[in-house]
């Protein structure tokens, strides 16, 4: 059988991709090398953030936006909740980036907020401790997203639009079609010939696109879940998910959901890059002290027992901007998905953007172009 497109990785985006690109009436081969959904990458351990002031870089708001719509459409085809609205927390020094940054862009882009002090927010939400002299944007669209079950609300939304997922099968190498047009996908079980190639492999892109290896650094991070004293401050409806720049580190949280514990972690954890296969997966002691360390601090009541710790991998591109483009010499492949530990509240929309790209004349209607492979931090970086 011949594709229309072939989907290697699907996780987060790759699952939201076969499922935009089936239902447009594509022919999708979706290829996973591990089980589906799994343990293994970025989108595992239940839930992740999803807010609308974002620091980072103020078009990213236009994708939010429309990334919400797309959840909330997932949410009615699967008739299951999975974007939980908590209102989100984005706190720090006054002149800092993480609570200046997100300021402006909510007022950029006009999104409902309040601005409250450390006293305020802790009045509000006593599972909190901040300093009392902390800046905090409260915006209240934001939540969190059950990762994992939206993998498979994706998953299950393209097969019943007739795509063909495959897990468990390692795609060894692709080339383009000897005649010009297309590509053969070789995995460890078959031989696979499409029109496009989307290639959503998440920490193990460098392996499939040697020109992303450079561009695309695998990085392992530790979540913890504490039991906390107070479980009834940690509740989705007492606790917004936050992103706190503190003296420590930035630090991002979540109220308990589904599983015990209040969980959190620290961007770029203990700064350990590794190949993806190399990743050190069990936590340690160590793991374990500088995040309880923080929790005792700034939010001593979610302090308890551990229930869980997890090892999971951002992939960080030299500006933490995501990269999303087709492959410069080769137009029939997209690449996507190092996205810096910050994509998975991207998903849904990712899925359309990528499904744009693999489809008719490979434009999209979403400003992307900071995206692109060819932007200054990326094409001036040295060659190694
Ligand atoms: O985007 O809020 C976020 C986030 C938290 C952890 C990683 N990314």
């Amino acid at each position: 059988m011949i594709y229309d497109v072939i989907v290697v990785g699907v996780g987060g985006m790759g699952s939201a991709t076969a499922f935009q690109l089936a239902r447009r009436g594509q022919r999708v081969l979706g290829l996973e090398r591990f089980d589906i959904p799994h343990s293994m990458g970025s989108s595992h351990g239940i839930s992740r953030i999803i807010r609308l002031p974002y620091f980072e870089h103020p078009d990213y708001v236009p994708l939010l936006l429309r990334a919400f719509a797309l959840w909330r459409d997932i949410e009615q085809l699967s008739g299951q909740e999975l974007l939980v609205t908590t209102g989100s927390i984005d706190a720090g020094r006054e002149d800092g980036e993480l609570f200046g940054g997100a300021l402006a862009t909510t007022r950029l882009h006009e999104l409902p907020h309040e601005v409250l002090t450390g006293s305020e927010v802790n009045a509000r939400y006593p599972g909190y401790h901040l300093p009392p002299a902390t800046r905090a944007v409260f915006q209240p669209q934001g939540g969190l997203l059950a990762s994992e079950r939206a993998i498979v609300a994706h998953v299950n939304a393209a097969m019943s639009h007739g795509a063909e997922i495959h897990a468990r099968e390692r795609v060894l190498s692709w080339e383009a079609h000897p005649d010009g047009e297309g590509v053969v996908v070789s995995t460890d079980r078959a031989r696979y010939e499409a029109g496009r190639l989307v290639i959503t492999a998440g920490a193990w892109i460098g392996e499939l696109a040697p020109l992303a290896r450079r561009l695309a650094i695998p990085e392992r991070q530790v979540l913890a879940w504490l039991q906390p004293t107070r479980p009834e401050w940690f509740t989705t409806q007492r606790f917004p998910v936050f992103n706190l720049d503190v003296e420590e580190g930035r630090y991002y949280g979540f109220p308990v959901y589904e599983v015990p514990g209040f969980k959190f972690g620290r961007y770029h954890h203990r700064g350990e890059s590794c190949a993806a296969d190399l990743l050190r997966r069990e936590p340690d002691d160590t793991d374990e002290a500088l995040l309880r360390q923080f929790a005792g601090r700034y939010f001593p009541h979610g302090n308890g027992p551990t229930m869980a710790l997890r090892t999971c991998m951002f992939t960080n591109t030299p500006d933490e901007h995501f990269i999303i483009d087709h492959h410069p010499a080769h137009k029939q492949v997209v690449l996507a998905s190092p996205c810096s530990g910050h994509g998975y509240k991207f998903c849904s929309v990712i899925g359309e953007i990528l499904t744009d790209l693999a489809t008719g004349d490979g434009s999209t209607k979403h400003s992307i172009d900071f995206l692109r492979l060819a932007r200054p931090a990326l094409s001036e970086m040295p060659q190694a």
